[in-house]
């Protein structure tokens, strides 16, 4: 019973125990804390409440125990929906028998899952997901933005769930970069498809989805090289890498990710105008915020361009990268401010 603990989630516990030597740097954690601290109380409460319900030895699960366990469960404002759903639940398996204190919990815990999971065909920060498998996406942005970085944290999201993901190298410049995405997708526990440098890196995103298809991966990820919205030539090779993907999944690219770098601040707002217009995006995930003082820049980027800011970047291993919930984030931000200013 000590170990009940009301909606954690605690992926932590289950990390692979070889922690790569960078991840082993302390990742930020700030705002998860905050979220666990935040939740601390109420897990309190409905712990004790429900303990409490627990304490006469052989009791029956009778009208009078479920309503008590109702009224516990309600003190949390979960809400009469899902108090009742697991009220239900535990009259169901434990009708006029003695309470069984483990079964409760375990009511309690897959009707809260169940509620608190989000619906299908949405994934993690609220990625548009494939209703079949494979879940296409493909990340732009100038150079340095932070995509590569941004990717194998997406796809630790991913592997982390037990989903099968599988990289495209498609930044074909540079070997360096074909070599630190290699380098990620070992960590991350993702497999790569890459090209020879200089190769065209619409051949890379196709045999990328293609292998996806063929051994039935999740999630495929593509990586390109860095690009200016004014490089016209180079928006077309994007729009070539979208064409590909597209005729072997259809609705594929689900999402097309513009990373951008909060430390650029008013400039991270004028290449969202620009990739927007040439890159067709669906979403956003702002990088290296825990470097930036220019952090506000969000507001506008979520305010002027329709496009949901699905992720942010924490910090530079594969674990910084938390879904963006604006109250979440809001109340990180002020709680920050109010640290620093007392
Ligand atoms: N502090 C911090 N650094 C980041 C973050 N994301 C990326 N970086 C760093 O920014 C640099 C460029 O990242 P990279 O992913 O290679 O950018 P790309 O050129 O867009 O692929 C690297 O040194 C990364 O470690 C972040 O969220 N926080
Ligand atoms: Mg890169």
């Amino acid at each position: 019973m000590a170990l009940f603990r009301f909606g954690s989630g605690d992926k932590k516990a289950v990390e692979p125990a070889a922690v790569p030597a960078d991840d082993a740097a302390a990742p930020k954690r700030g705002l998860l804390d905050r979220l666990k601290a935040g939740l601390a109380k109420t897990a309190q409460v409905l712990g004790t409440d429900v303990r409490d319900l627990f304490k006469r030895e052989g009791r029956l699960v009778d009208d009078a125990f479920l309503e008590e366990l109702r009224a516990a469960l309600v003190k949390t404002d979960m809400g009469p929906a899902a108090a009742e759903a697991i009220v239900a639940d535990v009259r169901e398996r434990l009708r006029a028998r003695v309470v069984e204190p483990d079964v409760v919990l375990d009511s309690i815990r897959r009707q809260l899952l169940a509620r608190l999971a989000p619906p299908a065909g949405v994934g993690p920060g609220g990625l548009t997901l494939a209703a079949t498998a494979p879940t296409v996406i493909l990340v732009t942005g100038v150079n340095g933005s932070g995509k590569t970085t941004s990717i194998a944290k997406l796809a630790r999201l991913f592997t982390r769930d037990g989903k099968r993901v599988v990289l495209g190298a498609g930044d074909t410049f540079r070997a360096a970069a074909v070599e630190q995405l290699a380098m990620w997708a070992g960590r991350v526990g993702a497999e790569i498809v890459r090209g020879d440098t200089g190769s065209d890196p619409a051949s890379v995103a196709h045999r990328a989805v293609a292998k996806a298809v063929a051994e039935g991966f999740d999630v495929c990820i593509v990586d390109t090289a860095g690009r200016l919205q004014t490089q016209s030539n180079l928006m077309q090779e994007l729009g070539k890498i979208r064409r590909v993907i597209a005729k072997q999944v259809p609705d594929a690219p689900h999402e097309t990710l513009l990373v951008l770098d909060a430390t650029a601040g008013q400039n991270a707002l004028s290449q969202a105008k620009g990739f927007t217009e040439a890159a067709g995006c669906t979403g956003i995930v702002l990088a290296k915020l825990d470097g930036s003082a220019r952090g506000g820049v969000i507001v506008p980027v979520a305010e002027q361009f329709g496009l949901p800011v699905r992720f942010v970047g924490l910090g530079e291993s594969a674990d910084d990268l938390e879904p963006f919930v604006p109250e979440r984030f809001l109340d990180a931000l002020l709680e920050g401010a109010f640290e620093t200013a007392g």
